[in-house]
């Protein structure tokens, strides 16, 4: 597979699978490592309908509550910064965003044994519940891409993410004032299915949602998502005068991604600077 295809692949159908972008013997210990750190910071997503903070490191987003997460991820755990660059990544979100990509998540999903499965929505800025959000009907291009990288098998069984083919080409979702139903069993649906160490990569306007786990073993997932130069990040940077007057004075909902510190930033590999060097405050 290369770039080439994915582009295609996730330009016409919106999604793909890239295989093997850790390898197998290394995405063990990242697995470990991340969900060591996610138990460790995180405090749980938030209540979708909720539009207060619960604390720095809580994501509301359109998902189940006991689903474990931690935002700004990287400023808490660098087991998995050598691999953000990797060719088939980057080389794809750049023929589609153009150069100059910045990483504007990183985030741990841990869907727990027993969780129930979550509402359709598109990420931000397509996700019309949080603050800095493209309003819809938004215009027919990519402006985000998602990816969501598998640190265990992602199964049906244990919750692989639920996406319907195609849904990047509408111009809006359930997360929106329309009647569109966040809970519905979508005749197109599918579970996204792979290997540790897979990649799924899609438009960030894609449908999905979040699956049931039925086993008894967490699935844990890290969320990276990729901006071109031009999309405005500032709602995310605690402190920014965009979130006080977007997030904090009409108490939308808290959408909040923690920065690196410098000397983080300095330990990053070389290649992984780029992405995240407008994402340094101390
Ligand atoms: O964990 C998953 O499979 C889906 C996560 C999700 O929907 C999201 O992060 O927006």
């Amino acid at each position: 597979m290369n770039t080439k295809n994915i582009m295609r692949q996730v330009i016409d159908e919106g999604w793909c699978v890239i295989p093997s972008v850790i390898p197998a013997g290394e995405v063990d210990d990242v697995r470990d490592s991340v969900l060591k750190t996610t138990l460790r910071t995180s405090s749980g997503y938030e209540d979708n309908d909720k539009a207060v903070k619960k604390g720095a490191n809580s994501v509301s987003t359109f998902l189940p509550s006991d689903v474990s997460a931690t935002k700004g991820l990287l400023a808490h755990d660098q087991s998995f910064a050598k691999y953000l660059p990797h060719p088939n990544i980057l080389g794809t979100v750049d023929s589609i965003l153009g150069p100059h990509v910045r990483i504007s998540y990183t985030t741990s999903i841990i869907n727990m044994p027993g969780n129930a499965r979550g509402g359709w929505h598109s990420d931000w800025p397509f996700n019309q519940k949080t603050a800095g959000h493209i309003p819809s009907p938004y215009p027919d291009f990519i402006a985000h891409i998602t990816t969501i990288w598998m640190l265990s098998p992602f199964s049906k069984e244990n919750g692989g993410t639920l996406v319907v083919p195609r849904s990047h080409t509408f111009n809006d979702n359930p997360t929106g004032d329309n009647d569109l139903d966040p809970n519905l069993v979508h005749p197109d649906e599918i579970n996204v299915t792979g290997n540790s160490g897979d990649v799924l990569m899609f438009d960030s306007r894609l449908w999905h949602a979040t699956s049931a786990n039925t086993t008894e073993s967490p699935r844990v997932g890290l969320a990276v998502r990729y901006a071109p130069w031009w999309l405005n990040l500032d709602v995310l940077m605690p402190g920014s005068d965009e979130r006080q007057r977007m997030v904090i004075e009409p108490q939308a909902q808290e959408n909040e991604v923690a920065p690196i510190s410098t000397e983080i930033f300095n330990r990053l590999p070389k290649n992984v600077k780029p992405l995240m060097r407008h994402w340094v405050r101390d």
